[in-house]
């Protein structure tokens, strides 16, 4: 294949920089991994720090949680367990660049506005809290207290509590966590918006409806027995790269089946060599990692999961075994009306519906069958569409009918986000919390948390454009660019009194602000965190329910950084003056964060030693036992209706993902290396033939317009089609720029989730 380079002057660059697409030649993780791994230490100019931090992340007791993904830790033995990605996202953290009150000095507000995402996190770490000031249009130095001063006023100014909302990115650790979530509550609101709402909450609640329990079942361990593991929805050697490790091992060690299900083929459903094996790398070895392929068109997923499921009942006539009778007679309930909605489908509709063909679905059907145990997991594939709770309830469906759950390598497996966005829900972060949850934590801490629910992301930016929310507060994360409708986002947050960011690097949310803002800069994990009682270890759980340590190693960026502990503290002592919580001793030792969340949060007793055993500790999963924590006390099938999916004539339907050279709205570079796509960032990935209707050729500049449940319309131009294997009728470009196309309104009504892979457009020549 050859590369087709064309000029083009992408909105990130000054200068036009030739940029191109050809197909990608080599395993994933491989020699291309480990040179744009040299290449970011060298551009931070972090290469002596950089290779030290590597080798004590994620090591057993006494490194530093990877702030990448949420994949668990492989502490075994001596193999580091690491990958590109993942030392990008350290590096960047890491790195010598800062940005100083000269540099806010030098630059208005708007002009800043004129630079790309990678640019403003490129400036380096944020040094010293700053403040706002409409005059100048310019950040100005602001001292701490007096920072904490000026939101306590806001905050007591307002009506009631709930006019200020209180955003977690998923970076945030189990400590800080709590106490943030203590702060919100004993002030009085249960506006806790986070990152989930736009990337688990569907996992969470099929799985709490289906099992009793919003995570997965599984744990590393069931990775390393499964005969059969389903990739569904996610791009593994970008996002999840660890995970390769698992799929390349069981495929080595004892012909592990996997099956991939994604629109797009992605490279871990090629071929792998693990992020670690130095020595296959040198040799060019690679496991061949997949053993079928379905390419659904978008959220035509639920349709092969019932397929796999009428196969399997199919198949049972003749093959008892094919299903697990006595697991579904003594464990589940609402079997016979999922019989029956298995039957009531005829395999031509599940094929319209999925745009695969009956023998491949089939096909999946025989390799899960024949599999003594089997794992599904999926991502934001699934997730981030219209009917993604039905869609993670057939998943369960499918592994009940086989007796796949409580038992070594089966269970269904949610791959996580952010590296703690797991734990951040555990801690309190939620926005609906149990009565449950809410008493144990009320009577531990002495408050009276308010019971009425909150407001979820979406919620929160509709409530700032109307005007119910007035301050808005986000620990970590960049919620003007990760969220929908951007338009809509950008003008909400420009009509709050007061926008204040805890943040490590300058991003859009800093830009687009409310009539005060302030940056707060805090310590980064992998810093070292120095209180009163010493340096301080925080915790965080993984994708796998694992608790384990964390602690810096590095110094802080600067001598004014505060820890995400103290600012939320401070924050909190300065509102609420009368409060009875020992803020100050709680910064000053996170044990007693510890001891105190050992009372508030079940699972977590004796907290402080659990977590210092080699391996930190494992949250009891009772689904993983069997106990069911459900309406009927059973494993629940569902049987819900086969969503129609197929878009209407003349549309296209477009999901929006990651690049591999991202991490969320951090972007590294204009690359994604396994698309083969360099230097362009403002493509549309197409089929062939919707581009031939379209009188498109390779690179023509586009227009995508989005339609609206509402009946609006959206607009993104100057786009350039790109000749892709994905399945007719379906598009795909990069987040977040794509958010510009997605209504505030068009969120899951079964997650409230925005549709961020599930935009209904239309592609044209560019106007
Ligand atoms: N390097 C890196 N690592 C990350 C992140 C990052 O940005 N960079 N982000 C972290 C976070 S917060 C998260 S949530 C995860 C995200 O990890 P992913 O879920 O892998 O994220 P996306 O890039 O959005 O990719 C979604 C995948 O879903 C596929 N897809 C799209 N629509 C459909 C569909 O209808 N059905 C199916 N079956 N597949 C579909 C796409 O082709 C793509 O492969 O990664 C985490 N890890
Ligand atoms: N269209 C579209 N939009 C999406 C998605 C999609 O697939 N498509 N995915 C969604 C998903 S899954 C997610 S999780 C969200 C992500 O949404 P967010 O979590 O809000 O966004 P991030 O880009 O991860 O946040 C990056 C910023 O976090 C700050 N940061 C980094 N490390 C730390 C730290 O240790 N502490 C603090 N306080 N701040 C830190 C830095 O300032 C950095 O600029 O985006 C969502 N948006
Ligand atoms: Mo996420």
């Amino acid at each position: 294949m050859s590369d087709t380079d064309k000029m083009q002057t992408p909105p990130d660059h000054a200068a036009p920089v030739p940029f191109s697409q050809n197909n990608y030649h080599h395993p994933a993780a491989a020699w291309g991994a480990a040179k744009s791994v040299a290449l970011t230490l060298l551009r931070q100019g972090e290469m002596v720090e950089g290779v030290r931090a590597i080798f004590r992340m994620n090591h057993e007791n006494g490194g530093f949680d990877c702030p990448g993904c949420a994949w668990p830790d492989d502490r075994k033995g001596l193999r580091m367990d690491i990958c590109e990605n993942g030392i990008k996202h350290v590096t960047w953290e890491m790195t010598s660049k800062r940005v100083t009150r000269e540099f806010f000095a030098a630059h208005r507000v708007a002009e800043l506005m004129n630079q790309s995402d990678f640019a403003l996190e490129n400036e380096g770490r944020l040094t010293e809290p700053m403040v706002y000031n409409p005059d100048t249009d310019r950040y100005h130095p602001i001292a701490w207290n007096d920072a904490f001063a000026l939101i306590s006023r806001h905050l007591r100014g307002l009506p009631s509590p709930n006019h200020a909302a209180f955003y977690t990115s998923g970076r945030l650790s189990n400590e800080a966590t709590f106490l943030y979530q203590l702060f919100a509550r004993e002030f009085g609101t249960n506006n806790l918006p986070d990152c989930s709402n736009m990337c688990h909450e569907a996992s969470g609640r099929a799985l709490t409806a289906a099992l009793g329990t919003g995570k997965g079942t599984v744990d590393l361990v069931d990775w390393q027995k499964a005969d059969a593991i389903f990739v569904i929805g996610v791009n593994a050697a970008s996002n999840t790269p660890r995970m390769l490790t698992a799929l390349a091992d069981g495929v080595n060690a004892r012909g592990l089946k996997i099956v991939h299900i994604n629109p797009l083929i992605e490279a871990a459903a090629t071929r792998a060599i693990t992020p670690h094996e130095i020595l296959s790398m040198m040799l060019f070895r690679s496991t061949p990692t997949s053993t079928l392929n379905l390419q659904p068109r978008i959220a035509g997923d639920f349709a092969i999961m019932r397929g796999i499921a009428k196969h399997l009942l199919e198949a049972s006539r003749s093959d008892p075994a094919a299903i697990d009778a006595s697991f579904i007679k003594h464990h589940t309930a609402g079997f016979d009306a999922y019989r029956a909605a298995c039957e009531a489908v005829s395999w031509s509709e599940l094929e319209r519906q999925s745009g695969v063909s009956a023998d491949q679905i089939r096909s999946a059907g025989e390799i899960y069958r024949r599999a003594r145990s089997s794992i599904i997991s999926w991502c934001l594939g699934i997730t981030q569409q219209e009917r993604a709770v039905d869609t993670i309830r057939e998943i369960v469906n499918v592994l009940l009918l086989r007796g796949n759950i409580g038992r070594e390598g089966a269970g269904p497996c949610p791959i996580r986000g952010h590296s703690n966005v797991q734990g951040n829900r555990t801690c309190g972060i939620d926005h609906r919390p149990s009565e449950a949850w809410l008493a144990r934590m009320d009577a531990a801490c002495e408050i009276a948390s308010p019971r009425a629910h909150g407001l979820d992301t979406v919620q929160t930016i509709m409530a700032m454009h109307r005007g119910d929310v007035r301050v808005f507060l986000g620990m970590g994360g960049n919620f003007a660019s990760a969220t929908p409708d951007t338009a809509f986002t950008f003008e909400a947050l420009r009509k709050c009194d007061l926008t204040v960011h805890v943040s490590t690097k300058l991003n859009r949310s800093h830009l687009v602000h409310g009539r005060e803002a302030l940056i707060l800069p805090c310590l980064g994990r992998t810093e070292i965190d120095n209180q009163r009682g010493g340096p301080q270890q925080v915790t965080v759980e993984d994708s796998m329910s694992m608790v384990h340590l964390s602690r810096g190693m590095k110094q802080p960026a600067s001598e004014q950084l505060l820890s995400e502990p103290a600012i939320v503290a401070g924050i909190a002592q300065a509102t609420l003056p009368n409060s009875r919580t020992p803020w100050e001793d709680y910064v000053a030792d996170y044990d007693r964060i510890r001891d105190k969340m050992g009372e508030a949060i079940g699972g977590f007793e004796d907290f402080n030693r659990r977590v210092r055993q080699p391996l930190g500790f494992r949250l009891r999963q009772p689904a993983r036992e069997l106990v069911f924590q459900t309406d009927t006390g059973r494993a629940n099938f569902s049987s819900a209706a086969l969503p129609d999916v197929v878009p209407p004539a003349g549309k296209l339907v477009l999901s929006t993902m990651r690049s591999h050279d991202q991490f969320n709205t951090t972007i590294y570079s204009n690359n994604d290396r396994y698309r083969g796509v360099k230097n362009l960032r403002t493509l549309v990935f197409m089929n062939v033939d919707d581009m031939r209707e379209r009188g498109l050729q390779e690179f023509a500049l586009v227009d995508i317009t989005s339609f609206a449940k509402d009946g609006t319309t959206r607009c993104v131009r100057g786009y350039r089609a790109v000749k892709y294997a994905i399945p007719p009728g379906c598009a795909a470009g990069y987040m977040p720029e794509l958010n510009a196309l997605c209504a505030i309104g068009d969120f899951s009504p079964q997650s409230d989730q925005p549709l961020m892979k599930h935009l209904t457009v239309e592609i044209a020549p560019s106007a």
